[in-house]
């Protein structure tokens, strides 16, 4: 089954993205990377950088999470993210999400040697 760096990538991870500046971003991403089953997911951030460079804000030093738990770290310069935002009731289907484009440093939760992201926690 799915480890939780796994689920980290599948939910907020990607790298290949060209689309920058497309208004259906999220309506697809958020379907193929499995939040819309059920009800629809209604906020999540990807971070639309190599997978390397988001490995390595977990070297940087340790910050509080938002809600408990002291393994957070948070990225030294802004990161390129796409902010999906649900339009309507998380009950319809299909999901409808308005795309929003940044640049925001993100902090994320680590595990493990390597350290690895498993959890987005904030941005700004
Ligand atoms: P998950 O743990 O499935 O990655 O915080 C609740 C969820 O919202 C959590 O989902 C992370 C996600 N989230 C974002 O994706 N971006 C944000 O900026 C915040 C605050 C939360």
């Amino acid at each position: 089954s799915e480890s939780a760096a796994e689920k980290f990538q599948r939910q907020h991870v990607d790298s290949k993205s060209l689309a920058f500046n497309d208004n259906t971003y999220c309506n697809h991403m958020m379907k193929i990377r499995g939040m819309t089953k059920g009800n629809c997911k209604v906020f999540n951030t990807f971070i639309l950088e190599s997978i390397w460079k988001i490995r390595a804000i977990c070297w940087n030093k340790k910050t509080a999470c938002k809600q408990k738990f002291f393994n957070c770290h948070m990225s030294r310069e802004p990161l390129k993210v796409t902010e999906c935002q649900i339009k309507g009731n998380p009950k319809d289907s299909p999901c409808k999400y308005q795309t929003i484009n940044d640049k925001k440093c993100v902090t994320v939760a680590c595990n493990g040697w390597p350290p690895l992201p498993v959890h987005f926690d904030s941005s700004k």
